[in-house]
């Protein structure tokens, strides 16, 4: 398994890695859809809306605030590290993901697209200024308001929104452009961002999963690591030796 990948990274010249919740599994956060899923007696399809907030803004904004305490106090794991020490081994190495934690960047990782936002930003519904989020409003109970009296909403993508369309759009273009994509953490159901490996996959790209479950890519996949993130990516370092990208 891993000689191929060897292989195959040595000759890589563009890599994208999609991630979603599962790399962040291990710094603590919940994944969506396991068995301890996020928000029990919600699912997220319910919560992640803009009818949610319509509806039940102060319900919506308790559960985005447990949130922002777990991302607030986690810290990267191995996974997120070892996708940062890998971007000096290829020419252009882009991570994508879905995940709104921030982890990437405190990791190390200098080309992060996030597909679905960040938890952290606060965004107006009226105006659409966007700021990070104080940390004291974690532990608020009242709504929120911008100074042009709108009301403040987590800066993140629901479901029935459109993702930012530069965001996709650079995604879409480096998935179509990669030699390698890897899909690492995500059940894959959530689209577009499901449809990223497909599309790599069409242009030519050598596909690896790395998720303890299989997926509905895992068919489709070049090569299958049944394991955890942080128990992969570090042994791929590993077998990739010192040479770096000149
Ligand atoms: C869109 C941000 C165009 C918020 C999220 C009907 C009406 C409207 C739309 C739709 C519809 N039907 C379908 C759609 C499209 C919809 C969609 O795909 N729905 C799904 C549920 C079928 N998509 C959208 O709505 C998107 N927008 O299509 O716009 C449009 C516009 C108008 C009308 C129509 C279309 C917007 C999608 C973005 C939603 N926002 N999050 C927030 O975070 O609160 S999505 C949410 O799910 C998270 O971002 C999360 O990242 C994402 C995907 O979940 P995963 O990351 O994959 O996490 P999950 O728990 O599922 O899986 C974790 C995996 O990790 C597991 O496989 C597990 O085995 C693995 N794992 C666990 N531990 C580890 C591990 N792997 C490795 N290592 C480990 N240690
Ligand atoms: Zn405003």
């Amino acid at each position: 398994m891993l000689a191929e990948l060897t292989k195959k990274l040595a000759a890589a010249k563009q890599v994208v890695v999609l991630t979603g919740s599962g790399i962040s599994a291990e710094s603590g956060i919940p994944t969506f859809r396991g068995a301890q899923g996020l928000w029990k007696q919600y699912r997220p399809e319910e919560l992640a809306t803009p009818q949610a907030f319509q509806r039940q803004p102060d319900v919506v904004w308790e559960w985005y605030r447990y949130r922002r305490r777990l991302v607030r106090q986690a810290e990267p794991n191995a996974g997120h590290v070892a996708l940062a020490q890998l971007e000096p081994y290829f020419e252009h190495f882009t991570i994508v993901t879905q995940n709104v934690d921030n982890l990437h960047q405190r990791a190390g990782s200098t080309d992060v697209i996030e597909l679905h936002g960040n938890i952290l930003l606060d965004r107006c519904v009226r105006c659409g200024q966007s700021q990070m989020s104080d940390p004291a409003s974690d532990h608020a109970t009242e709504l929120l308001k911008c100074t042009c009296g709108g009301l403040l909403r987590p800066g993140v993508v629901w479901f029935g929104e459109n993702l930012p369309a530069d965001a996709f759009a650079r995604a879409t273009r480096w998935a179509e452009k990669c030699d390698v994509l890897f899909s690492i953490g995500t059940s894959s159901v959530v689209y577009p961002a499901a449809a990223l490996p497909e599309l790599a996959k069409r242009s030519g790209a050598y596909i690896v999963e790395i998720n303890p479950d299989e997926t509905p890519i895992t068919r489709i996949v070049d090569l299958y690591f049944p394991n955890s993130a942080s128990d992969v990516l570090p042994k791929i370092i590993a077998s990739l030796g010192e040479k770096k990208h000149a």
